[in-house]
């Protein structure tokens, strides 16, 4: 999991398409509007992230919910969630991004989320995936989390290692870059028809390459961050 730069979350986005693909991966009908989520800071590790909690939070808003950084970091943080009546708690280490909810013991995990919100955002931007092939790049949280999103939708999913060379000098029109690797997708890999599904962090693409494709879907934090709020509603609207 590679760690974000205050730089790599500057310009916060949210557009409706992330919503879309987020309740695609994870279905839910509750109302984000008003569900209370604490994001506290977590200074162990590596430390805090500069705008790493306030862009959570901006993102959180940003879909409706009453969303607020606790004052207090760490264990202080999480209590003070508690006082202040969260449904839902954020916080990150350098291990783990994780959603909490303090109503039932349902909780969100970054990397599955991630996998799965940016594939179905390729499907929506390939208006369906069932029966075409899709390349996933990497097999770790996210990539597995992809593959499986996949597969559930009928797509023939060819997993390759970023090492792995069958994949190389050949173009597809569907590719998934779940690799932190930069630069690992090339001009030989795609067509004016590809459409690229980048969740990885660095971006794996040099901007010469993206311009020649059809759609790039790509974002530091946003998409993940709806998907692991998706999640949670999703669960507990089961229950
Ligand atoms: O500011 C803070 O609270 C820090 N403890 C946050 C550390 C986040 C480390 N993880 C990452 O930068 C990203 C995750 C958002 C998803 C993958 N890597």
């Amino acid at each position: 999991m590679s760690r974000l730069t205050t730089q790599d979350i500057l310009n916060i986005s949210v557009d409706p398409r992330m919503i879309e693909a987020a309740r695609l991966a994870y279905p839910f009908s509750i109302s984000p509007f008003g569900v209370r989520v604490a994001v506290v800071p977590v200074t162990s590790g590596l430390g805090v992230i500069p705008k790493f909690a306030e862009s959570v939070r901006e993102i959180l808003a940003a879909v409706g919910c009453d969303a607020f950084v606790t004052g207090s970091s760490d264990v202080a943080g999480l209590s003070e969630a508690y006082k202040r009546n969260a449904d839902i708690v954020f916080m990150a280490d350098d291990i783990e991004f994780a959603a909490y909810s303090l109503n039932s013991r349902v909780f969100a995990s970054n990397g599955e989320c991630t996998g799965r919100a940016f594939a179905a955002a390729l499907e929506l931007s390939a208006s369906g995936v069932n029966g075409k092939e899709v390349l996933v790049l990497g097999f770790g949280a996210v990539g597995q989390a992809a593959a499986e999103y996949l597969t559930e939708r009928g797509t023939k999913v060819l997993v390759c290692d970023k090492d792995s060379t069958d994949w190389k000098n050949t173009t597809h029109q569907l590719i998934l870059d779940a690799t932190s690797e930069r630069d690992i997708i090339t001009g030989d890999n795609v067509t004016a028809d590809t459409i690229l599904s980048l969740p990885g962090m660095p971006i794996g693409v040099n901007p010469d390459v993206l311009r020649l494709c059809r759609d790039v879907i790509h974002s530091p934090l946003e998409l993940g961050t709806i998907a692991m709020l998706a999640k949670i509603l999703a669960s507990e609207e089961k229950m």
